[in-house]
């Protein structure tokens, strides 16, 4: 028995250690009109950063008419995007387009998106931020990321906790029989 709860205890502390989590949040950046810019281990190659409109704290990244910034892993890993807070600026409003190794997903209103159950940024390499428009602006920023190997899934520890746990209502019966 002591061993059973041993290996679930091992189990959850390889969980907490094999996932690590972003923010690209521009804090820090100066305003440009394009060119590369490099965040908690995640680059864009080229991306406008501005201070106004912001959807989080100035500055963050903004998007002209037809503008395409793509995020990508220094490393060269795998990430999820969690979520991510976007404005629409403008009187011709724009649409925000995201692309992934897995397809694209659109925006056209302003808001803090939950994409942490969306297959579509589970496991990508890129992630493309694209005014599919030719009108307004856009805006982006709190692009909250999970990085690293797949963490071991819960569910693995559960059923082995489980086990331990039958195991030992079994015993018990046994001795109350
Ligand atoms: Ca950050
Ligand atoms: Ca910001």
């Amino acid at each position: 028995m002591k061993t059973l709860v041993l290996a679930a205890g091992t189990s959850l502390a390889l969980m907490a250690t094999a996932a690590t989590a972003a923010t690209v949040d521009f804090t820090g950046a100066g305003n440009q009109g394009g060119g590369s810019y490099t965040e908690d281990g995640f680059q864009f190659d080229d991306v406008r950063i501005v201070s106004g409109n912001c959807p989080g704290d100035a500055p963050c990244g903004a998007l002209n008419p037809n503008e395409t910034s793509t995020l990508t892993s220094v490393m060269g890993s795998v990430f999820d995007l969690t979520s991510l807070a976007v404005t629409i600026v403008g009187n011709s409003p724009a649409v925000l387009e995201l692309t992934t190794d897995f397809g694209s997903f659109q925006i056209d209103t302003d808001g803090v998106f939950d994409f942490a159950s969306n297959a579509l940024f589970q496991g990508i390499s890129f992630l493309t931020f694209d005014n599919v428009t030719d009108k307004g602006n856009i805006r982006f920023d709190n692009i909250e990321i999970a990085e690293g190997p797949a963490p071991i899934p819960l569910p693995a520890g559960a059923v082995l906790l489980g086990t331990a746990l039958v195991g030992l209502g079994a015993v018990r019966r046994r001795r109350n029989a």
